[in-house]
């Protein structure tokens, strides 16, 4: 059985010193040992930006993709290998502003991958402009008196995208990350798990400390019911979206690779794919 540190490669993450990824990358390394994975049974599919470069810095398959397309490449990597687990990750910039096409149809579809969006709300890579999550007013170098535009709740939009498993972290909160990585994985469909993880060098307003300020975790309401998709919506917007822990899970949709007609559990290399020429010569006729 694997122990987290075989998820370790010999690569040193260049991210700042303090940055909120660090513990984002160890609680996957924990999640995937918890759940008994092996490093050959998981595949870390990444976009681009600070956070992109985690697919990187984890021993395991991975693909460092393009901006935006992670879920798109993810997706791809579990309908040809069912048998692999897949998680996706990314910034809140790649997952809610050039590739929030993408996240709302995965949502909605509803593959079996695990996504984690590394939010600092703000473009770290790009040395600091404001991301869909970035507050109003919020003041960068390309929006000099503050933003203008209003900040996207992603939360509420995985909901109304009809969202199986909703959850969000704190990347400081190593045991409650962990614990939200290792049920997401462990869900059947798709998981939007979306993660505070602070950008130490370009967003001096969404702080560590300011986090820990403004976050209402959901162990304070002990009668909370994940399964009720009314009371999920009510608390993510009484909290006006600040809330930590599993928000929303529905465990009775089936996945999207369970609702193809005929589609094997094994990967497709496995399978035997051949056309009979008895279905071929079917598949001809209907042409006729
Ligand atoms: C198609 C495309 N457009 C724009 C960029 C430039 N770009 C690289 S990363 C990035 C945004 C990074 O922000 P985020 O996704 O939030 O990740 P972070 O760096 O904050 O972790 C942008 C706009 C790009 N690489 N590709
Ligand atoms: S710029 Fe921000 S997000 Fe990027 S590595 Fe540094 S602290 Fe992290």
């Amino acid at each position: 059985m694997a122990t987290f540190k075989e998820f370790r490669n010999n690569v040193k993450p260049n991210w700042c010193p303090g940055c909120g990824d660090f513990s984002i990358q160890a609680a996957i390394q924990r999640a995937a040992a918890n759940v008994d994975l092996e490093p050959e049974d998981l595949a870390v599919i990444s976009g681009i930006g600070c956070s992109g470069r985690i697919s990187g810095y984890i021993n395991a398959y991975g693909l460092h993709g393009i901006h935006g397309r992670a879920l798109p490449i993810a997706q791809g990597v579990k309908l040809a290998n069912r048998e692999l687990t897949v998680i996706a990750s990314g910034g809140d910039g790649d997952g809610f502003a050039i590739g929030m096409g993408h996240t709302v149809h995965a949502i909605r579809r509803n593959l079996n991958i695990t996504y984690i969006v590394m939010d600092n709300q703000i473009y770290g890579l790009t040395k600091g402009q404001t991301s869909p999550r970035s507050a109003e007013g919020f003041k960068t170098k390309s929006t000099p008196e503050g933003s203008i535009e209003s900040t996207l709740s992603p939360l509420e939009i995985a909901m109304s995208a009809g969202a199986t498993f909703v959850a969000q972290s704190f990347s400081s909160d190593l045991k409650q990350l962990t614990a939200l990585i290792e049920a997401g994985i462990k869900h059947e469909g798709f998981s939007l798990i979306n993660v505070f993880s602070p950008c130490v060098t370009f967003n001096k307003i969404n702080t560590y400390d300011w986090f820990k300020e403004n976050i209402v975790n959901l162990e304070q309401f002990p009668d909370y019911d994940p399964a009720n998709r009314i009371a999920a919506m009510n608390k993510i917007m009484e909290t006006n979206g600040m809330l930590t822990g599993l928000i929303y899970q529905n465990t009775q949709r089936k996945s999207y690779e369970d609702m193809i007609s005929g589609f094997g559990t094994e990967a497709l290399a496995k399978q035997d794919l051949t056309l009979s020429q008895e279905h071929f010569n079917k598949l001809v006729a209907e042409f006729k």
